[in-house]
């Protein structure tokens, strides 16, 4: 992986500031350090070498009655064929193994990241796919996030708060129709604010120090992912985790937030990262029935592997939230078809399409039959991970839309004494009900009427 090295942060910054002077000076620094920032981050998405793709991994699927000891035994089956980078995910059963070739099928060069797809030979797929419990080979890929660079011009934090619209995606929510009424809490209904329930959010992970945060969230590397540590050195997972959790950018910001790193620097990552945090929170699950939890994945480009995990956690009762992805296998100027993009192909997952701020699908936003909802997507306002304490930035990206509905999922566990007992389309009738029709799809909202909200 390559590391991006954030530009010089500027501790003293503080959005909050009051004198009118110290707004000016201090934001005429922090626009010039946004602005490296910003450098920063395309460099690395242009100059630098791309990460390796993940060759020769593949993942399997197991019976799902395949238990403790059936999953014994398909590891020490693998073992035994010579098979490395073993990795149990027993919550989902599902293993991924890097085995070797059993013919002399030429592997594809490494350079090419579709090369993840065929790097095993079907003589080694089959052999793997005959293995007693298993019920599907896939292979591996690396996948990204939804959403590229900050979008707009990064001005101060005083003037993204001063300027149209103000977290306008916490506005939306929460009203049926345009315009905008300035209110963004939710609380006639949700009071709790989401406390109570756990949002696990796999990504590049956060700045923890971002006042966004606070003592709320927990940053962590990914089970058995390359990650030291739940730091976020991309922007991308502070910004999406912002727009679930955050203090004020936050849909639900009383929730508890578990920021999960499975995204490197250049906000790529192997599929087998994202399947192991699926089963982390599958595992904790099983480990509380009671506990509301819900996973946001704002990602596409991942092996159907990663489609078949996020409908296993969905089984297992985590409510996963899936973004759409953005142009998924389509040239840049159309929107493609979220069923062909993984893990948004989930059926049991919730799959989040972009709105703009005219209610209007985004013009990159994937789109199809397994698009459930919509949320807004365009130009959102949340944590900027290199700009701290509490600097503020706007993205655009189907990435975006994913957190806002986690919140939202959040906000509807927390008002149930037995949340942990919803589906995931138990949460999203809930999201649903009464909601207008957005760009072609229901609006996941926060129903501000009581008596149907419930
Ligand atoms: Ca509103």
């Amino acid at each position: 992986m390559h590391a991006v090295a954030p530009a010089p942060l500027n501790p003293t910054f503080d959005v909050m500031a009051t004198s009118p002077r110290r707004v000016a000076v201090v934001a005429a620094a922090a626009v010039a350090t946004a602005a490296s920032a910003l450098v920063a981050v395309a460099a690395s998405h242009t100059d630098a070498a791309p990460p390796p793709p993940v060759t020769g991994v593949q993942v399997l699927s197991l019976a799902t009655d395949c238990g403790a000891v059936c999953q014994a035994t398909v590891v020490a089956a693998l073992q035994s064929g010579g098979c490395g980078d073993l990795r149990l995910f027993g919550a989902l059963r599902m293993v991924a193994a890097r085995c070797p070739l059993k013919d002399s099928s030429p592997a594809p060069p490494a350079s090419v990241r579709a090369a993840a797809y065929s790097t095993a030979s079907a003589k080694t797929a089959a052999w793997m796919g005959a293995l007693p419990g298993v019920t599907a080979v896939d292979a591996d890929a690396v996948g990204h996030g939804d959403a590229p660079a900050p979008t707009a011009t990064m001005a101060t934090a005083a003037a993204q708060r001063s300027s149209p619209p103000y977290f306008w995606h916490r506005d939306r929510v929460n009203q049926h129709d345009l315009p905008l009424d300035g209110v963004v809490n939710s609380t006639a209904c949700y009071p709790a604010r989401g406390a109570g329930v756990l949002v696990l959010v796999a990504d590049t992970g956060i700045a923890t120090g971002h006042t966004e945060f606070g003592s709320r969230a927990i940053a962590m590397p990914g089970p058995g992912s390359p990650y030291s540590s739940g730091n976020d050195d991309n922007g991308h997972g502070t910004h999406t985790a912002g727009i679930a959790c955050g203090a004020t950018a936050g849909v639900a910001p009383g929730a508890t937030l578990m920021a999960v790193k499975i995204l490197d620097g250049h906000d790529t990552g192997a599929g087998a990262d994202l399947i192991a945090a699926l089963d982390y929170a599958a595992t904790l699950k099983a480990l509380d029935a009671a506990a509301k939890i819900v996973f946001s994945a704002s990602v596409q480009g991942f092996g159907p592997a990663s489609t078949t995990a996020a409908d296993r956690a969905a089984a297992a009762g985590v409510i996963v939230v899936v973004s759409a992805g953005n142009r998924e296998g389509v040239g840049a100027d159309a929107a493609g078809d979220a069923c062909a993009a993984h893990p948004a192909a989930a059926r049991r997952a919730i799959t989040v399409a972009a709105a703009d701020s005219a209610d209007a699908l985004s013009g990159d936003s994937d789109a199809g039959p397994c698009v459930d909802v919509i949320a807004p997507g365009v130009h959102v306002l949340s944590a900027d991970a290199f700009w701290l304490p509490g600097g503020l930035a706007r993205r655009s990206g189907t990435s975006m839309a994913a957190p806002v509905v986690a919140g939202l999922a959040a906000l509807v566990l927390a008002e149930e004494s037995e949340g942990g007992n919803m589906t995931g389309a138990d949460v999203l009738a809930r999201l649903t009900a009464g909601a207008p029709t957005v760009g072609g799809f229901p609006l996941a909202w926060a129903n501000p009427d009581c008596k149907c909200a419930r």
